[in-house]
């Protein structure tokens, strides 16, 4: 069978997590070395099964015994070296790691010392005071592991998986079901769909008349490592990444109505329960249907099929599912609508990208470029990370080189309108990064926080503000440094980040990786009635990963921001004199 590079790219990224965990140390060169082969994996533009061994050891970054490995796994779907680790440090234990503060010399230590395996025998030994015995776990350190471990719900009592986990499992289960034969219909479901940011398991549907057919075939998936429970409804199983899945399978006419109900939010049910019952029907996973007294009878169905025709029964527009979680969207639906909602065609330009100018860009400016235009791209801003990033930031010399190769590129191809930019840092005070003369010489500036994380909320707000104030920034890149499952991000007080942003006229950047998802939707929410302007950018970083566009759009969805607050879907002509505007 087979394997994707993506797949390729999993095992050496679990390779080099393991090898971490085994050899103690995040620097130790065959950690490195997978580290490298993943990256070298993922942005090749071929398939890494066309290539033989020899071929492989010739790729950038993929040395000889790693090109070996990778074959085994082409070849047999195995490596024998990742079983040897799996077996050796089981996933319970390798989770410790996502443990804020962690690492591999500390993962072992708590395990010869105290036989914690676990992230719930992490907590536990935190709590009675095992841990702070033991050498470099001073009184500070336990504090923070145990705020770690809260903030992130990492203990098996409040286990939630990040969505860039969750989605991209929950997408190849349904791109798998969808070759079943006797699959009709597919669709993912539950809060997943509802994007939010953390999932508590993912709810998969499928329409078909061969049940049994089904859920074999779901369970002979390479992406099940256990099955739960397999019952006649519902078949609930976890996959190699950890996320649980449920898989239900329904009659064909009912795709519909079971598409609302697990969708839900539960709270966004009852309220369209309660609307049909206003019009004398019933609603559930099965049918809106005419309410009966004799349960002998027939249904008679009003709506079934499609989600659409059960909204439009309702009297209501179609409630994106993004929003459907009882908070004003039921009330949206029977007035205005979602109409002034982002889409991803709206998208005119890209704000945030970076090329191999940066040490972590993985694409040449040309490559960028031309992806930019291929997705329909109007405009697009290079804005690869300044010099006080270490080893990522770029020379001032680096930068005036680059905007005289963008400049030039822009002329000759004529389809597209380029911004030189860069990613500022912005330090412990809120300053960044070159000097005020420099700074006006680019076209667009993004500044972010890199570094200082654990600061206090007056410190971190005022470091946004004066970032804000300074009138060469315009926007405000991932706005709390977040990484979800692995990162809290800096606390601020956001009311009085969201002023400055309408005082100054700064953007906010509404980051699209799933990683990272920031602004975060509260934020956006609240920022949306205070007038702030938004972006939605990519934070790309290699051409392909401009298409996660959509996960920006979904977030902006998911906060109800309508295309007027967001800069990027302006035509040049506007989003142009707006930059001028901010300029004077
Ligand atoms: P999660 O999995 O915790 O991230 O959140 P959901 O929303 O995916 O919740 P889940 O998986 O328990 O159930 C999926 C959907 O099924 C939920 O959003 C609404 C629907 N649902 C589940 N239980 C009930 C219920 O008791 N009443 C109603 N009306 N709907 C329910
Ligand atoms: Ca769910
Ligand atoms: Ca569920
Ligand atoms: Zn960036």
């Amino acid at each position: 069978m087979a394997r994707t590079n993506d797949e390729v790219a999993r095992a050496l990224a679990e390779l080099a997590s393991l090898t971490e965990l085994d050899e103690g140390s995040p620097n130790a060169f065959r950690v490195r070395a997978y580290q490298n082969a993943e990256r070298a994996v993922r942005s090749l533009s071929e398939d890494v099964g066309e290539r033989s061994e020899s071929e492989l050891a010739q790729v950038k970054g993929i040395g000889k015994s790693i090109a070996g490995r990778i074959r085994q796994f082409v070849e047999t779907g195995r490596i024998d070296k990742l079983e040897e680790l799996r077996e050796k440090h089981p996933p319970e234990k390798l989770k410790l790691m996502k443990v804020p503060g962690l690492g591999a010399k500390s993962v072992q230590l708590l395990e010869d010392e105290l036989g914690v395996r676990d992230i719930d025998a992490l907590a536990a030994a935190l709590d009675d005071g095992r841990v702070s015995g033991l050498p470099g776990m001073g009184a500070k350190t336990v504090e923070n592991l145990k705020e770690g471990i809260a903030k992130l719900g990492l203990t098996s009592k409040d286990q939630r998986v990040p969505i860039a986990t969750a989605l991209p499992a929950a997408e190849r289960i349904v791109a798998a079901l969808d070759e079943v034969p006797a699959v009709e219909q597919v669709a993912y479901a539950g809060s997943l769909r509802r994007f939010r940011a953390d999932i508590g398991d993912v709810d998969v549907l499928v329409a078909s008349d061969d049940p049994a057919g089904v859920r074999e075939a779901f369970l002979a998936s390479s992406e099940v490592d256990r099955t739960i429970g397999s019952g006649d409804t519902k078949t609930s199983v976890v996959t190699r990444d950890g996320v649980q899945v449920d898989l239900r399978v329904v009659p064909p006419a009912s795709f519909g109505a079971a598409l609302v109900y697990f969708t839900g939010s539960k709270a966004h049910n009852i309220r369209l329960r309660q609307r049909a019952l206003e019009r004398g029907w019933t609603l559930n996973e099965y049918a809106l249907a005419v309410q009966r007294d004799d349960p002998g009878t027939d249904l008679e169905v009003v709506a079934q099929r499609t989600e659409a025709e059960i909204y439009e029964a309702l009297e209501l527009a179609f409630v994106p599912p993004e929003l459907r979680e009882d908070d004003g969207e039921v009330e949206r639906a029977s007035g205005d609508g979602f109409d002034a909602l982002p889409t991803l065609g709206d998208l005119e330009g890209d704000l945030h990208d970076h090329t191999d100018l940066s040490g972590d860009g993985r694409d040449p400016l040309e490559t960028l470029v031309a992806a930019a235009v291929d997705r329909g791209l109007s405009y697009l801003a290079i804005t690869d990370h300044a010099e006080d990033l270490a080893m990522n930031g770029v020379s001032r010399e680096g930068m005036l080189a680059q905007r005289a190769q963008l400049r030039e590129l822009e002329q000759s191809r004529g389809d597209i309108r380029l911004l030189h930019g860069a990613e500022l840092n912005i330090d412990a005070a809120g300053g960044v990064d070159y000097d005020a003369d420099f700074l006006a010489g680019f076209d667009w500036l993004v500044a972010s926080v890199h570094s200082y994380f654990a600061r206090s909320v007056e410190e971190q707000t005022q470091r946004i503000v004066t970032a804000m104030r300074n009138p060469a920034v315009s926007a405000i890149g991932h706005l709390t440094g977040r990484k979800l499952g692995s990162r809290p991000g800096i606390e601020l007080d956001v009311d009085a980040v969201l002023d400055a942003a309408v005082e100054t006229g700064t953007a906010i950047e509404i980051n699209a990786a799933l990683s990272r998802l920031d602004a975060p939707v509260e934020v956006i929410r609240e920022g949306a009635r205070r007038g702030v302007t938004f972006v939605i950018s990519t934070d790309a970083h290699a051409a392909g990963e401009l298409a996660r566009a959509r996960f920006g759009i979904a977030q902006a969805r998911r906060a109800g921001l309508g295309r007027a607050s967001i800069a990027n879907t302006w035509a040049w002509a506007r989003f142009g004199s707006w930059l001028d505007e901010r300029r004077v």
